[in-house]
This record gives C-alpha cells, sequence and structure tokens, in this order.
C-alpha cells in the first residue's frame, strides 16, 4: 500500500478522512502533531497556515509515494500558494472533502480552481460523513 501524507489547513477534513479510510469510529480529535498512522501521515492544519511550518512537510512528504492536498467544500479562502505543488517531488492528488455541504455548484468550481491552481495531478470530491466516493478514493491510494 502506497504511503499517504494528507496536507491541508485546520478543519479541512484530515483527520476524520484518515479515521475513514481506515474505518475508524469517526471522533474529534485535534491533530496536535505529525501522526503515523499505519500507511497514513496526519498533519496539523497549522503546518499548512504558518508559512514558516512549510519545510517540515516538505520533510516529511519525502516520505510519503503521494501527497494529498484537501480543500473543503465549506472553506472559501485562498490556502494554497500558486504552485504549491512543485515544493513535494511527489504525484499529488486533490481531495475536494465535505462533499455532503455542498448547497451551490460554484462552491465545488471553486474548490476545484484552488486545487488546480496549488498543481495537483488529479482530483476528488468526497464526503467522510456519508461515505460519498470513499472507494474511488481508496483505489486510488492502493
Ligand atoms: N459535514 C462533514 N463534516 C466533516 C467531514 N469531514 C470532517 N468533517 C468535520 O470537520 C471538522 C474538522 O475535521 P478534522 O478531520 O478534525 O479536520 P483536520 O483539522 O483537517 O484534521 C470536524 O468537526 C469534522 O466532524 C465531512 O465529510 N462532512
Ligand atoms: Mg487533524
Amino acid at each position: 500500500m502506497k504511503r499517504i501524507i494528507l496536507i491541508g489547513p485546520i478543519g479541512s477534513g484530515k483527520t476524520t478522512l484518515t479515521q475513514r479510510l481506515k474505518n475508524q469510529t469517526i471522533t474529534y480529535n485535534k491533530t496536535q502533531a505529525i501522526e503515523f498512522i499505519d500507511n497514513f501521515i496526519d498533519t496539523p492544519g497549522e503546518y499548512m497556515e504558518h508559512h514558516q511550518m512549510l519545510n517540515r512537510l516538505q520533510m516529511t512528504a519525502v516520505d510519503a509515494d503521494l501527497v494529498v492536498l484537501l480543500q473543503s467544500i465549506t472553506y472559501q479562502r485562498l490556502v494554497y500558494p500558486s504552485g504549491f505543488c512543485s515544493m513535494f517531488t511527489k504525484p499529488t492528488l486533490g481531495v475536494i472533502t465535505k462533499i455532503d455541504q455542498l448547497h451551490h455548484e460554484s462552491d465545488l468550481s471553486y474548490a476545484k480552481k484552488m486545487l488546480i491552481t496549488a498543481g495537483v495531478q488529479e482530483i476528488i470530491a468526497v464526503s467522510a460523513l456519508t461515505n460519498q466516493n470513499i472507494e474511488l478514493l481508496r483505489s486510488k491510494l492502493s
């Protein structure tokens, strides 16, 4: 199985998605440090939001086979700088999270645009709450 690093702002759903993909009970658990959970590397959102921490993500991603960038459908804020993915010398996948909260198509296109600007190679929209597209995502991670 591939080793996956999950990167995204605070509250974008990294920990919940990890729990879902690992068939664990979904519980809220604030991520305080970089956590290695089998083949998943869960990272605190602060590392993404405070740019002086970005080198920590970059160093940790060296151990991963795939860099997954998360963008919540509910989060209309610019997070990833243009070309962000070029920081990693690894394949990238963009995951739009909380798709169960989609109320306007424009939210989906905004999230896609953010991930494309970041430079991801592929995008998938999922919900860890309703399981939408979770199997498809799992197949892309295997
Ligand atoms: N509606 C909905 N809420 C979600 C989903 N995934 C995560 N959340 C909620 O978003 C919040 C932040 O999730 P968390 O996984 O801790 O984000 P992290 O900071 O990126 O690890 C929590 O309250 C989760 O319950 C989802 O697919 N749908
Ligand atoms: Mg977390």
